[in-house]
């Protein structure tokens, strides 16, 4: 099938943004008064769960912790992310988080070659929002035909929800498209919505099992749209 668009992951794909969510969190924490600190090690096997919210109840079921017990917990965990987005948003807006070498080149190729592109991201809308209008521009969300983020749907990668919704939005067929994704939720979800996908690992999620991908990169330096549509026509 001929190759109708691309649809980019954002976290760990656009940009790598990982730490700079974990630092977001750990923020929140301290702000709130909480003695949590997630390290590096600690994030890693916390990505297990897509969401922050979700991530946080995880955390606390993890080490039992005896927040998890308060009667007020279903409000402290949206309290705590609210926080830690607008940790994160000024981060963002600091210029702390650059895209990934080779991503704007790509997508000025698909610009130039009129091949849309989406958006499918289990992440908060504001947060997609920032980075792209930070790094390319205010005009740059215009460039994606739709984005698929963790407000239009409730139910996260890995599932496929976000990918089924923009598949519906943009109206084509899960053969007719291309995910970019760099972790095993994002594979799991794209492929459970019978789209191929392309795994760009990061060092959060370089040795995740990406059995089911057309193929693993490192790096998007030097990928080019023609290598993506001969990766997908070998689907
Ligand atoms: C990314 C995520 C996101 C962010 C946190 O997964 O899991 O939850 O880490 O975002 P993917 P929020 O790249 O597979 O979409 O705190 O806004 O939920
Ligand atoms: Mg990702």
């Amino acid at each position: 099938m001929e190759l109708k668009s691309l649809i980019f992951d954002v976290d760990g794909t656009l940009a790598d943004t990982e730490d700079a969510h974990r630092l977001a969190f750990n923020d929140a924490f301290a702000k709130a008064g909480f003695n949590w600190v997630w390290d590096r090690a600690l994030y890693k096997e916390l990505l297990a769960v897509t969401g922050g919210k979700q991530r946080i109840r995880f955390f606390l079921e993890k080490t039992n912790d005896a927040a998890l017990s308060s009667p007020d917990i279903e409000t402290l965990i949206p309290e705590l992310h609210a926080s830690k987005t607008e940790f994160f948003i000024n981060r963002l807006k600091g210029g702390q988080v650059p895209l990934r070498p080779g991503v704007e080149g790509l997508i000025h190729q698909a610009i130039d070659e009129k091949l849309p592109m989406s958006i499918a991201t289990t992440t908060t809308p504001i947060n997609v929002e920032t980075l792209i209008k930070v790094n390319l521009g205010d005009d740059a969300l215009g460039w994606f035909e739709v984005i698929g983020d963790g407000g239009k749907v409730p139910v996260l990668k890995p599932e496929p929800d976000v990918y089924d919704w923009v598949l519906e939005q943009i109206d084509l067929e899960p053969g007719e498209v291309l995910a970019l994704e760099d972790s095993r939720n994002g594979l799991m979800a794209a492929m459970a919505a019978n789209i191929p996908v392309l795994i760009v690992t990061n060092d959060y999620t370089q040795g995740q099992d990406f059995n089911g991908a057309l193929a693993e990169l490192k790096t998007y330096d030097g990928l080019t749209l023609q290598k993506l549509r001969e990766l997908h026509a070998g689907t």
